[in-house]
């Protein structure tokens, strides 16, 4: 009755939507536990590539059902538009995705909101990815969110819709002096909703508790990185959910017991998209070399993502936060090529050498990371399948890492391929 978890070690992009692809060969059920459309998992197979950012990353895996539990906020026309999209492929979806009733939903006003703010927050902007997150949470937790099983009775939701919209129009206007929305209009449109949403709302709580005592295996997906957690990332610039590994719980009601592997995912450098604190970010050659040989643009926003090497003092304080059981990592290709390899090991912060991991932004901005230089490799090693088929320097780079965080490396990703890993043990 195992739990896999897979989560993002940094601040996202780290790979996980090809990591839990590899992974849901083996397992029934692929649950997404927070966040929502801000996510963008990439998958590749052959020359094809596909980004999904609300449905788990499984779905193209005929005998997995899908799962998208309580703790995600849900945009019902993003939703319903990547349903499209993977229907156009040739893959049945009803019946394989299931959505939890008391998924909080992201409306229009929510864009609209988030827009607003990061506008009045002007330079100390958080660099959203615009699609409504924050402010859907702040609903949830204000106890003024709409849910799906809203979405199912028309009465309810007109009702409902109504008395948000009219609150959030009075915010718009008075405190941002920001173009009221049409309350009619939004009605309209997503009292529609019912039918086509319905065939996948169910109680997923039930569910995936079910499944559990039926020895069934779950892979919980998480989206963005742990550095982004509203609790445990460099706050204020930070999502608005738990994509640590308690996440997983709270948002899919299964308890921690369950829990049997918890999976870290870690680029083998380190890559932000957005504002704030990112210590050992290289805003010069070195940051755009690895732009350009890892792709790094924002999978759902497009924006180019800040670049710098691996920070070793920000992975071990997250392994402490998600007790990682062993690491993957990715893109261990993009560092081929480069004489030597900094990796982070220590923060000098007034005057003082630490290995402590401030995650407050205010004090994080003020840290000089301090390095230990690995030497780099030239050798190709897209094609590598095995742990000797690297070379030496790779594989002391690896060795490095587990025994710094002191977690067992169980995969090392060499390209978007499927087929470019390598299982180690
Ligand atoms: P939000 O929109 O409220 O969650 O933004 C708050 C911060 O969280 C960051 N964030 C992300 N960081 C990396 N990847 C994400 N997903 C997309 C991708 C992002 C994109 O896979 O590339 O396309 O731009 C993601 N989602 C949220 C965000 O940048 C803010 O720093
Ligand atoms: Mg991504």
């Amino acid at each position: 009755m195992p739990v896999t978890v897979v989560i993002g070690s940094q601040w996202g992009d780290e790979g996980k939507g090809k990591i839990v692809d590899l992974l849901s060969q083996d397992v029934d059920i692929v649950a997404r536990y927070q966040g929502g459309a801000n996510a963008g998992h990439t998958i590749c197979w052959g020359d094809k590539t596909f980004v999904l950012h609300l449905v788990p990353s499984g779905i193209f895996h005929e005998g997995v059902t899908c799962v998208i539990g309580n703790g995600v906020v849900l945009d019902p026309v993003a939703l319903l538009e990547e349903i499209r999209m993977i229907r156009s492929l040739g893959y049945e979806v009803e019946g394989r995705l299931l959505i939890s009733h008391n998924a909080h939903l992201i409306m229009p006003y929510h864009r609209k909101l988030e827009e607003a703010r990061e506008r009045f927050r002007d330079a100390d902007a958080i660099g959203t990815t615009g699609r409504g997150i924050g402010p859907a949470y702040m609903d949830k937790f204000a106890r003024t969110g709409i849910r799906v099983v809203d979405l199912l009775d028309r009465d309810v939701l007109r009702k409902k819709l109504k008395q948000a919209i009219e609150e959030k129009n009075a915010i718009l206007r008075e405190v941002y002096k920001a173009e009221a929305l049409d309350v009619d209009a939004i009605i309209e449109e997503y009292v529609e909703f019912d039918k086509l949403i319905d065939p996948y709302v169910t109680d997923t709580a039930e569910y995936l508790n079910r499944a559990l005592r039926e020895g069934k295996h779950i892979l919980a997906e998480g989206a963005q990185g742990s550095l982004l957690d509203v609790d445990f990332g460099t706050y204020p610039y930070v999502t608005s959910s738990h994509p640590t590994v308690g996440g997983c719980c709270t948002g899919l009601g299964i308890p921690p017991t369950a829990i049997t592997r918890i999976i870290g995912i870690v680029k083998a450098y380190c890559t932000r998209v957005g504002n704030g604190p990112f210590p050992t970010e290289q805003d010069n050659e070195i940051g755009e070399r690895l732009r350009e040989v890892g792709h790094e643009y924002g999978a759902t926003t497009g924006r180019p993502r800040r670049c710098g090497w691996l920070d070793l003092v920000a992975l071990r304080y997250s392994s402490m936060i998600n007790g990682f059981t062993e690491l993957a990592i990715t893109k261990l290709d993009v560092l081929t090529g480069f004489e030597e390899l900094p990796v982070c090991t220590r923060y000098r912060y007034d005057g003082k050498v630490s290995q402590r991991f401030p995650s407050e932004a205010q004090t994080l901005e003020k840290v000089e990371p301090l390095y230990e230089v690995l030497p780099g490799w030239h050798e190709d090693i897209t094609g590598a399948s095995r742990l000797e088929d690297l070379p030496e320097a790779a594989r002391r780079y690896l060795e490095f890492i587990a025994r710094f965080t002191g977690v067992d490396i169980s995969l090392i990703s060499t390209g978007p391929k499927r087929e470019q890993t390598i299982w180690n043990g």
